[in-house]
């Protein structure tokens, strides 16, 4: 059984630890129903890379890392990224130093990982390689491949704080991070995108899934932009597999993050019910055969099927490893439901 699934940071980590282990559990396959072992569950992740920066020289792929960390169990749980147990000291020799940016966090231990990334990348080793390479030591238990190995940057157009009536471009991390995306956004802008290929791999692991699961990441900045290498969201319109996503937004607001001020930025309410219009029913051109909402919002379900995604309301606050398995199970279990359906 092959499960693809597309992935941003912190709630798509979490959501994907809970599959690993749902899988991992199931005595029979978890879609197909047949019992174990007659066929190792796969599951392969497709990470975002538009919140990829250079910092200090080095390229840090803050979603990769975050599936990586996460499901390699080196995460720092509090704050969802970084690493755990970690020092910043070399981030306070450069804050001596004067040298900007002072405002990203940047950890000893994650060093690490972006001085091997780095070294790697400038000896000419595509992104999706050094992935592989880096997956090697956190054994996170997916096969994690990058949505491309090519530049694909994302930049907000907000209005410049320092110079209001003229718009400036802010890289995410920096809009995201030191502004804590309290700077209304215009847009957003992936460099890049236009040009950047799936990375080899990708479009056979969405044309050869058995479901396809978009996990409750950020809508915009995490699956959208993987949706927009070109490419990718049409496999994911041709693919056989049911198409099922989890709604980010619990009661009209997201449960971590800034998601709403992202949707905001799109025209998009921030609503269970509004981001899978957004994401589209694949009867109609867009992407989803299912959607999961959260109990609370189980009012919005006739709404959405109406759209023509089956929807289930099921609990979606991702407590504890029991809570995201649950939610795992209910993914595909509603993935073998609309398989069994015409
Ligand atoms: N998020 C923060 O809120 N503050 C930080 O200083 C910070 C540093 C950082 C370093 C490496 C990394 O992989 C992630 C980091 N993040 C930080 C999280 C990151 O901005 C977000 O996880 C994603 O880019 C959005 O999903």
């Amino acid at each position: 059984m092959r499960i693809t699934a597309l992935a941003g940071g912190i709630g798509g980590a979490r959501f994907l630890r809970g599959l690993r282990h749902h899988v991992q559990q199931a005595t029979s396959d978890p879609v197909s129903g047949e019992t174990a072992g007659t066929g190792l569950t796969e599951i392969t992740v497709i990470g975002n890379t538009g919140d990829d920066i250079w910092i200090h020289g080095l390229r840090v792929c803050p979603d990769l890392d975050t599936v990586m960390y996460t499901l390699g169990d080196g995460i720092d749980p509090e704050r969802g990224w970084g690493r755990l147990d970690e020092t910043f000291r070399a981030k306070e020799e450069l804050t001596a130093y004067g040298v900007e940016p002072t405002w990203f966090g940047l950890g000893d231990r994650d060093i690490g990982t972006h001085l091997v990334r780095t070294t790697s990348l400038n000896a000419g080793y595509p992104l999706s390689s050094v992935t592989e390479a880096l997956c090697e030591r956190w054994q996170p238990g997916v096969r994690l491949i990058p949505m491309t190995d090519d530049r694909a940057e994302t930049h907000v157009i907000v209005d410049d704080p320092d110079n209001p009536g003229t718009d400036i471009a802010l890289h995410f991390q920096e809009w995201w991070i030191r502004y804590r995306a309290s700077l209304p956004a215009r847009r957003f802008v992936v460099v890049g995108i236009e040009e950047a290929k799936p990375a080899p791999g990708v479009v056979d692991a969405l044309r050869n899934a058995d479901v396809i699961v978009f996990p409750p990441s950020n809508p915009i900045v995490s699956i959208s932009t993987i949706l927009a290498v070109p490419g990718i969201a049409d496999e994911i319109r041709a693919t056989r597999a049911p198409v099922v996503g989890v709604s980010p937004i619990i009661s009209g607001a997201p449960v971590r993050g800034m998601a709403d001020a992202c949707l905001r930025a799109s025209g998009i309410e921030t609503s269970a019910a509004a981001v899978a219009a957004h994401y589209g029913a694949r009867s109609s051109g867009g992407l989803l055969d299912g959607w999961l909402v959260d109990t609370s919002d189980a009012a919005s379900t006739p709404v959405i099927e109406q759209a023509g995604i089956t929807t289930r309301a099921v609990p979606l606050l991702m407590t504890d490893l029991d809570a995201t398995a649950a939610m795992a199970a209910e993914t595909l279990g509603l993935a073998s439901r609309l398989r069994s359906t015409p």
